[in-house]
């Protein structure tokens, strides 16, 4: 019963995660606690549909309200890693914070400290990392790491082949394709904008045609696929190069688009003929390498080069690979073959930024590094372990990080927990005592989202759209917002000119920078929507009219063949797209006794490894490694079973799901829980990257996919 006394208030906010979707969600308030989250509800039609949060953006109060929020600063007090840790004031942490910075620069320089913030708060514009660049490089530098974990495989395809990043059309432009070949990618789990599913499922109702391949029989294959092609990992590009033979053999290439608008098709014809290298590269060859039927092959190319508009829509998952740049270079070529490129229902067949309608920036977060220290993400611990005599640009004595649980989130978990055991200094600005966290020996704690004010938008590439997150409770226990951590670290580090506004005056600045003319009605509903008559087609006026816009190539045109991977003079990084086999993942004669691939995609019930520790969330699925019965049998595995899995790098331990929805011989295991190591070293909560290989692909992509493993009864 309310009472007069009672306040309740309804608040919108943004769901900060890290999916590529910014879903708007009402906050219900009263007298100071959040009772409950619900979703938009504004009324919905086809052109400005509701922003819609799903189970992990709905549950964020349980995130806001955990009892295992991290509540005031803490400084280490036992051995790194260990966990122990006893209660200081924000004076004492910061004093040891910057006292400690000082003696490490005067030391070994600026470039001994390794950014290591990530993507916790990636979609927020005012609270996100770019505060750390900035504190860092201000103060003297820093060693940075540089490209994504996410799709290194795809920019390096795109720079080289399109030259640009803007390669993805509006997702709403699904609904003019008469083909959709969803080619590892699982929108249905992974989002990559809130309403990206409930376009397909349109597209679907107005009869296009969708097929998945996925060596999984993925949640977005279950509600939307005409048609499933299990794939091995890493085995993409052979299948792609396939489809090209049969496309050639048959004369269903677009010649007058490949005339037009490409540089170098000829040479990709010559090596898919075989005429380069001796080996045609027809569906019988792909068959062995990718586990697809030849005739499954020709069908698929024919359908692709029939389907016209098709959009050939990547994930990044089999971009993750070994070689997963090169699966993007041969995707495009499809692409460019079938003249889907830059038309209405078309795509790029390469993941993406896309035409970006918002002008949502202004806040002055990144400054150039004088210490000019890069790494790739992948190499963080590598780094860390070996520095200079290893061939790394620094010495890396300590990590300062934001938003970021790196140790569980990049590959080899184990190689991580020595490099973190032999920094001398670690903070971290967390919310949560994660697997990272643990080996800091300050923490600092940070509001979620709720407790401040913020603007959110959703990946470039995805959405025309932003949403006001307002503050909707005074921050929890003694946790203070990231800008304001680190305003008063850069205090206590003598920087002057740091920040010089409130968060109010920065967000009013952003807002009124931006295109966004109704600035009250924004912050009233909480989502701001543009509403096109036509979606965004990326590449569009590059196809249009070339001579006044050509594609920002040496050529001026889209290089099948590339002049500038030719000067690389790289064998791992030909010029034109090639099939080329993983050190790990295709060739099942050096299986060893490591015969299954694993594959570690995104999971419906967290982000990354955010929510991995909040039970209402994990209540969606359990935990499992899905392997399939054949695999399963000859081990004696029954559904249910605990399994042990296993490689050089690591074990760990989880429970089996026995189903026909992957592919005999590989198997899946979610990313992001929470390495929970036992006294022998094995994990026991299934933490894919205690198995997954860290460095990079020669073109930069992670490789968390096609690792070897085996997998027994625990
Ligand atoms: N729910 C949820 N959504 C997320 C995230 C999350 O953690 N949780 N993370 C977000 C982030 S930051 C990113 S970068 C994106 C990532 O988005 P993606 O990289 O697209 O997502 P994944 O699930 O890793 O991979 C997509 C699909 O590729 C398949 N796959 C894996 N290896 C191969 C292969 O070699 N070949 C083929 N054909 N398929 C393969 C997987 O089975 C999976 O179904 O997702 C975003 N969305
Ligand atoms: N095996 C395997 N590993 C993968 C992937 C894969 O496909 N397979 N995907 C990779 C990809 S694409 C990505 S992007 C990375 C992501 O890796 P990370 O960027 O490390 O992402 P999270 O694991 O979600 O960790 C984010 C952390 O930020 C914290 N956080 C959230 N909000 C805030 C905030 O407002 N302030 C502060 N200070 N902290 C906050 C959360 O508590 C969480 O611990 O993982 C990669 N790892
Ligand atoms: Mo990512």
């Amino acid at each position: 019963m309310e009472t007069a006394t009672e306040e309740y208030r309804v608040v919108p906010v943004a769901c900060p995660h890290n999916c590529g979707g910014s879903c708007l969600l009402n906050a219900h308030v009263r007298n100071g606690v959040i009772e409950r989250i619900s979703g938009d509800e504004a009324d919905d039609n086809a052109s400005v549909p509701q922003l819609r949060g799903c189970a992990r953006g709905r549950a964020y109060r349980h995130r806001v309200y955990a009892p295992d929020r991290l509540r005031y600063p803490m400084i280490r007090n036992g051995q790194r890693g260990e966990g122990r840790f006893k209660r200081v004031s924000w004076d004492k942490a910061l004093d040891l914070v910057a006292e400690r910075m000082g003696e490490i620069k005067k030391e070994h320089g600026p470039s001994a400290v390794l950014n290591m913030s990530a993507s916790g708060t990636y979609p927020a514009c005012l609270h996100n990392t770019g505060w750390v660049h900035r504190l860092l490089n201000m103060w003297g530098g820093q060693t940075q790491l540089v490209g994504t974990l996410s799709n290194e495989g795809g920019s390096f395809a795109s720079r080289y082949t399109y030259g640009t990043y803007v390669t993805s059309s509006d997702m709403d432009d699904l609904l003019n394709s008469e083909l959709i070949i969803m080619w590892g990618w699982n929108p249905a789990a992974s989002i990559h904008s809130t309403n990206t599913t409930w376009y397909l499922r349109q597209a679907k109702e107005n009869g296009a045609k969708i097929i998945v391949i996925d060596p999984r029989h993925t949640e977005s294959a279950a509600a939307l696929a005409d048609q499933w092609i299990p794939v091995r990992p890493g085995s993409d590009a052979a299948l792609a190069a396939a489809m090209a033979n049969v496309i050639l053999e048959e004369r269903l290439e677009d010649k007058v688009f490949l005339d037009k608008f490409t540089y170098g098709f000829q040479d990709y014809a010559e090596y898919v003929s075989g005429e380069e290298d001796g080996v045609p590269k027809t569906p019988r060859w792909a068959e062995q390498l990718t586990g697809v039927k030849a005739d499954t092959i020709t069908r698929l190319a024919r359908e692709l080069a029939g389907g016209k508009p098709a959009a050939l829509m990547t994930g990044m998952g089999p971009g993750r690979t070994p070689y997963g740049e090169q699966f993007f270079r041969t995707t495009a070529a499809l692409a460019a073959m079938t003249g889907n490129v830059g038309v209405p229902g078309g795509s790029s067949a390469i993941p993406g930024g896309g035409i970006n309608m918002l002008r949502l920036r202004g806040i002055p977060t990144i400054s150039p590094n004088p210490a000019g220290c890069t790494l790739n993400p992948s190499n963080w611990a590598d780094a860390i372990l070996k520095g200079k005599e290893g061939g790394y640009p620094s010495d890396i004595k300590m990590v300062y990080g934001m938003a970021g649980n790196l140790l569980n989130q990049v590959g080899n978990i184990n190689k991580g927990v020595e490099a973190l055991k032999s920094l001398e200094f670690m903070v971290m600005q967390e919310q949560f005592m994660t697997p990272t966290a643990r080996f800091a020996d300050v923490l600092l704690p940070a509001t979620t989202s709720l407790e401040r004010e913020d603007v959110f938008n959703p990946w470039g590439m995805l959405g025309r759209y932003a949403v006001y997150s307002h503050k909707v409770i005074e921050p929890m226990y003694e946790c203070k917002n990231d800008l304001e951590i680190l305003t008063l670290l850069a205090k206590k580090l003598g920087i002057e000119g740091y920040n010089d506004k409130s968060d109010h005056e920065w967000l009013s600045q952003l807002v009124a920078d931006s295109e966004i003319e109704e600035v009250e009605e924004f912050k009233r509903s909480g989502a701001y929507r543009i509403n096109l008559i036509q979606p965004n087609v990326a590449l569009q006026k590059n196809i249009q009219n070339p001579g006044k816009n050509p594609f920002r190539t040496p050529t001026g045109k889209i290089e099948i063949y590339s002049s500038r991977l030719a000067e690389m003079d790289e064998p791992e990084i030909p010029p034109i797209p090639k099939y080329i086999p993983g050190w790990e993942s295709n060739d099942c004669s050096e299986a060893g006794d490591h015969p299954l691939l694993l594959i570690t995609p995104q999971s419906k019930r967290r982000c990354h490894s955010t929510y991995d520790n909040i039970p209402l969330v994990s209540e969606i699925e359990p935990n499992t490694i899905w392997i399939n019965p054949q695999d399963a049998s000859r081990r004696g595995v029954e559904n249910g079973d605990p399994v042990m899995v296993r490689n050089e790098r690591g074990r760990t331990v989880i429970q089996a799901k026995v189903t026909e929805r992957i592919m005999p011989g590989v198997v899946s295991i979610d990313e992001g829980r929470w390495f929970t190591p036992d006294e022998n070293g094995t994990d026991t909560a299934g933490s894919a990257n205690t198995l997954v290989l860290d460095g990079p692909s020669p073109g930069g992509a992670a490789r968390f996919n096609g690792n070897r493993v085996e997998v027994e009864k625990a």
